[in-house]
């Protein structure tokens, strides 16, 4: 099938063949779908349906937090701790920025260069660059086709602070937020709200001066934050990613905090948040590509000289021009 594209796998769109390969586990059509994910491809409907069923079959996990806070490092170390525990494990490295730089996603593959010959592991670097969604609706998308290939655990790691780490952070059911002694982080993790999505602390570097008081301001900034009874109180562990050391403590409050989403219904409410933001950023993206189109047409120039002349009030074009949108094929 794919064999009569000159490009093989690599540059198929023959969707059905390219899932049958991902769920044989060929690495080259988790790759081939995921750059259609990153492109936006229009055969993205296609893939979007024939992976459906597979959504929601993985364990999702958020790895977050400054710059060379050790994120690389400790995802590294983590694929190892599950892959020894006979887990699948799927990585999407991913970066807000677009472009992306080329530098840090370099350094991503020469790290996980340990996982290189395990057929248990697909790592992948990612960016938006190209999607009219974001982020947002990139990442879920990508993590179904990892689900597709029979990941058990997804290990997304967001480079950078801000609004889009916060977002894809979200689209976690269990989100690890790293700190490390010196950086200014915990003050920084207070600013960017980062206090509200973290699942999991993790002071990383703990070799190094000042780890004592990262852990501790972090631990007085959780025990001002009301929490009820039921509520989840997240944990604040130590590492020193760089010798593998507080991964497996790690790996035991990821699947702590697990059982506490399915015993609280909370997996439930995130997942569906999940979708909602997903939905709404597909739906926002077709809707904004059909108003830039009708910028080109004759609609809006129309709408736009009556209004320029006094005949017409801007939101009533507004909502003309909305009328005249029709429904998402
Ligand atoms: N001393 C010490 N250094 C560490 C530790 N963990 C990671 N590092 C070093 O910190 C630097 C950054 O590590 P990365 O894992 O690339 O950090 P990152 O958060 O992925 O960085 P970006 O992806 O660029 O944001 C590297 O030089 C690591 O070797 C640790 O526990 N102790
Ligand atoms: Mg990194």
């Amino acid at each position: 099938m794919t064999g009569q594209h000159p490009g093989g796998v690599r540059r198929s769109r023959d969707v059905p063949a390219l899932v049958a390969g991902a769920r044989s586990g060929d690495p080259r059509a988790v790759a081939r779908l995921i750059t259609l994910v990153e492109n936006n491809d229009p055969a993205l409907a296609e893939v979007a349906a024939a992976l459906a069923p597979y959504s929601g079959t993985a364990q999702v996990i958020g790895l977050t937090g400054s710059p060379g806070v050790g994120k690389s490092t400790t995802t590294n170390d983590l694929v190892r701790a599950l892959r020894a525990q006979g887990r699948r494990v799927g990585v999407l490295a991913v970066d807000p920025s677009s472009p992306f730089s080329g530098g840090a996603i370099l350094g991503d593959r020469v790290r996980m260069q340990d996982h290189a010959t395990d057929t248990g592991v697909y790592i992948r670097s990612m960016s938006s660059r190209g999607h009219l969604g974001g982020l947002a609706a990139a990442t879920p998308q990508a993590v179904r086709v990892l689900e597709g290939a029979g990941c058990d655990v997804v290990l997304v790691e967001t480079v950078g602070v801000g609004q889009a780490e916060v977002e894809v952070a979200s689209l976690a059911d269990t989100t690890l937020v790293l700190l490390a002694p010196g950086m200014g982080d915990a003050i920084q993790a207070f600013k960017a709200g980062i206090l509200e999505i973290a699942d999991i602390f993790v002071v990383n570097k703990a070799d190094r001066d000042g780890a004592d008081a990262t852990y501790r301001d972090i631990q007085g900034a959780i025990a001002l934050g009301e929490r009820g009874p039921d509520e989840w109180r997240p944990p604040v562990l130590r590492a020193v990613a760089l010798r593998g050391e507080g991964i497996d403590e790690i790996v035991a409050a990821m699947d702590k905090h697990r059982q506490w989403l399915e015993s609280h219904g909370e997996l439930t409410r995130r997942r569906r948040a999940r979708a909602a933001a997903e939905v709404e950023a597909i739906a926002l993206a077709a809707l904004r590509s059909r108003i830039g189109s009708l910028r080109n047409g004759t609609a809006l120039p129309s709408l736009a000289e009556r209004v320029a002349a006094g005949e017409l009030d801007p939101y009533a074009a507004a909502s003309q021009l909305l009328s005249g949108l029709g429904s998402y094929e």
